[in-house]
């Protein structure tokens, strides 16, 4: 198992031994190991020569429904076939020990299906499906996926006809009210952040670990790889998910 660096482990005895309380801020890094492909990582998919910036868009829909539903349609069925990793178990664990506010990025079940309660989808979700004209929620059944098909026609509203989108925070959209505020406030009132697999790139989420630390919290990155955060933390851990949260939260 991956030795916690003492420091980290200090800040989270200190924050617990304090009545502290934790907030952690997960990105596509966070279900990696779970085969999911992280938005700026490389896969060798039927997708790889599509760049997810231009298809996670409005613009891209009015464009070219059916392809951009054939694309959520295949990282639908990714995340349906896709298990938990051991990282999503470690948050889901202490959630009774450690007074914890989970806060994604992410717009896949697998915390939940950990048995993680997620306080903000700031991202909204895959599985959230309303129309893209009058905003009805879709009660129908989803459409049966089609295996390496790039395209797919979405499903109609039963209401007003247009087209069923996935319900997820485009690049351009604003986020979910409710739940931008609830990141807010588990950020400001936090006294440590754990920033786990997120490049910091899309605002204004990426504005929460600064908006942490300027409320005096210590905030810790949890990543493999260097980010736009990694100059504005307190601690650096070059550790995956999987590898970290075990026995950091075990
Ligand atoms: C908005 C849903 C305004 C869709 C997504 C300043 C302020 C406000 C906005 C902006 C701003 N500057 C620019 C903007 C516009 C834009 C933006 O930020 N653009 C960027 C590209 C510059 N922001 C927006 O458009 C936002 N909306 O601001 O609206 C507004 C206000 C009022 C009214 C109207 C409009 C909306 C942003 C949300 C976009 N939607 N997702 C979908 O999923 O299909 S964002 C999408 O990309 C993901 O959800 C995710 O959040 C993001 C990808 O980021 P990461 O999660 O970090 O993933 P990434 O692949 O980049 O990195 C993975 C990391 O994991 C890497 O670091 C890697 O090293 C690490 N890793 C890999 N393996 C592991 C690992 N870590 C741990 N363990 C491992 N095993
Ligand atoms: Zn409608």
């Amino acid at each position: 198992m991956t030795p916690v660096p003492p420091a980290i482990a200090e800040a989270l005895h200190r924050t617990i031994a304090g009545g502290g309380h934790v907030c952690v801020v997960t990105g596509a890094g966070m279900s990696a190991e779970s085969g999911i492909p992280t938005f700026r990582g490389t896969h060798d998919s039927l997708w790889s020569r599509f760049d997810p910036m231009r298809l996670a868009t409005a613009g891209a829909w009015r464009d070219d429904p059916a392809l951009v539903w054939g694309w959520y349609r295949w990282r639908m069925q990714l995340v349906c076939n896709a298990r938990p990793n051991a990282g999503h178990a470690a948050l889901a664990g202490p959630a009774q020990r450690v007074p914890l506010s989970l806060v994604t990025q992410n717009v896949d079940d697998l915390h939940e299906r950990a048995g993680s309660t997620v306080d903000a989808h700031v991202h909204g979700s895959l599985s959230a499906l309303r129309c893209f004209a009058c905003g009805r929620a879709h009660d129908g059944a989803l459409d049966a996926y089609v295996p390496d098909r790039q395209r797919i026609e979405p499903m109609r509203c039963t209401a007003c006809g247009d087209r069923i989108r996935p319900g997820v925070v485009w690049f351009g959209e604003a986020l979910p009210d409710d739940a931008w505020a609830t990141a807010v406030d588990a950020a400001t009132r936090c006294a440590l952040m754990l920033v786990v697999g997120t490049s910091g790139l899309v605002y204004p989420a990426a504005g929460l670990p600064a908006l942490a630390r300027r409320h005096g919290a210590t905030v810790v990155e949890i990543n493999p790889e260097p980010t736009a955060l990694s100059a504005e933390v307190d601690h650096v851990w070059r550790a995956t998910a999987a590898q970290a949260l075990p026995p950091l939260l075990g």
